[in-house]
């Protein structure tokens, strides 16, 4: 017998019956709750800067949806653009006026995109942009940057961030060897590490793709002219510099991170808040490269629900809203009072905090410091992450059921939920 969702019962009755069914429980591995203990929160709703669970219990969100919903929860206008292209069908399998403003919004607000292609998801833009990347030049080869990651595709499965990371598995079993080979990795922050790289495979590597800021092992900030330095020795060795700007696309500025450090990819891969909470992703370039994709060029690529109505919607309703009232001077500050809190109290505890954010997205490690790569985040005292997570879970404040993720911060956020939640962590750090 199959019960509606209606009558779900509790989360942990809901997780039990899950579990029989889907791997884990979850169709997303993260969200199980093994890094940090117990059973996962079954979400009823949500609006605002709240969600609320099966149980009838509220929480201020942290996760965001893991970033999409920087316009919080069920947000008015962005319901109403779906709920009106919902009458008009959910899907035709072919073009519609709405993905063209969808892509005329994108390349008017990220500085290096001339033309855009709309995938669904930000794995399926990764993908698709380092196939674009081999086809321009010929080569196989990609460096990517141990801890970051870009979705779940055999070839970044390779000392990968985010779940990879959380369960131990930088490098999933299930990735053929002939795959991994063509993956070679470096260290953030490390400008040696890719010039060796380099020198010794310079002329095979297609492209080099890092997150400009990364949000997949907890934030790591780049270091002073590091982005700039990928985009010096990608053109001297005649390799593409691609920003995987699923996290920080629309998040840390309008333009990105390729607006905030000033530095010029030759591609972008795009997600979560572009699609507004509904599944979009999309990757961008030069028109010159761009127009190398099929059906026009060589490069294939494509997807029943590419440029789903729905997700069109939601992503362009997102976009205007972003675009005409430019929230990020109040979510920047927001954030900083966030943080700055959340150092104090945990000094004042005598915790050894790090604290990065950028913009409304923030990451925070249970290590002295300083934090500028893997390694020195795989030292923080995930234990404590765990602790703190649950005693955060149960002042009423939902973070990320894991140490390698981000926390973000919505426009639906406000003052009263920045000093409950600073007020939950010094609680919490005093019991650690
Ligand atoms: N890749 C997601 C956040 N970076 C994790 C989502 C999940 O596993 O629930």
């Amino acid at each position: 017998m199959i019960s509606p969702a209606s009558d779900s019962g509790s989360s942990s009755d809901l997780h039990a019956r899950a579990q029989r069914v889907i791997p884990g429980g979850v169709n997303s591995p993260v969200r199980a709750f093994h890094s940090v203990g117990g059973d996962p929160i079954y979400i009823e709703s949500a609006q605002g800067s709240r969600i609320r669970s099966v149980d009838g219990r509220e929480y201020i969100d942290c996760v965001c949806s893991w970033g999409p919903l920087i316009l919080g929860h069920a947000e008015a206008r962005v319901v109403a653009a779906v709920q009106r292209a919902a009458e008009g069908g959910t899907s035709y399998g072919a073009p519609t006026a709405g993905e063209c403003e969808l892509a005329e919004r994108i390349v008017a607000i990220v500085p290096t995109a001339e033309k855009v292609r709309l995938v669904n998801s930000g794995t399926e833009a990764t993908m698709s942009a380092v196939r674009l990347a081999r086809g321009a030049t010929g080569r196989d080869r990609i460096v990517k940057f141990e801890g970051c990651y870009h979705g779940h595709s055999d070839s970044f499965l390779i000392k990968a961030g985010s779940g990879a990371a959380t369960f131990g598995q930088p490098s999933s079993p299930g990735v053929p060897a002939s795959v991994a080979a063509d993956t070679l990795s470096a260290s953030y922050n490390d400008v040696d590490s890719v010039e060796a790289i380099f020198q010794s495979n310079g002329d095979t590597i297609a492209a080099v793709i890092v997150e400009p800021v990364a949000g997949n092992m907890g934030v790591v900030l780049p270091g002073e002219a590091f982005l700039q330095s990928l985009r010096r020795m990608t053109q001297e060795h005649g390799a593409l510099l691609i920003f995987d700007e699923v996290i920080t696309g629309f998040r840390v500025a309008l333009g990105g991170a390729q607006a905030l450090y000033a530095v010029a990819p030759d591609i972008t891969t795009l997600g979560k808040v572009i699609g507004g909470g509904l599944p979009v992703g999309a990757y961008c370039a030069s028109a010159a490269l761009m127009d190398q994709m099929s059906p026009d060029g060589p490069v294939y690529q494509a997807g029943t629900l590419s440029g789903n109505p729905l997700a069109v919607a939601a992503g362009t309703a997102t976009l205007r809203i972003l675009q005409e009232e430019a929230p990020y001077a109040r979510l920047g500050a927001m954030m900083d009072r966030l943080c700055g809190g959340l150092s104090a109290s945990a000094s004042a505890a005598a915790i050894p905090l790090t604290v990065h954010h950028v913009g409304s997205m923030a990451g925070l490690f249970f290590n002295a410091g300083p934090v500028r790569s893997y390694a020195e985040v795989a030292i923080s005292d995930a234990g404590r992450y765990a602790r703190f997570h649950a005693a955060m879970l149960q002042a009423g404040i939902y973070l990320a059921p894991s140490a390698f993720e981000a926390f973000f911060l919505s426009t639906a956020h406000t003052d009263e939920d920045i000093d409950a939640i600073l007020a939950a962590a010094s609680a919490a750090f005093a019991v650690l």
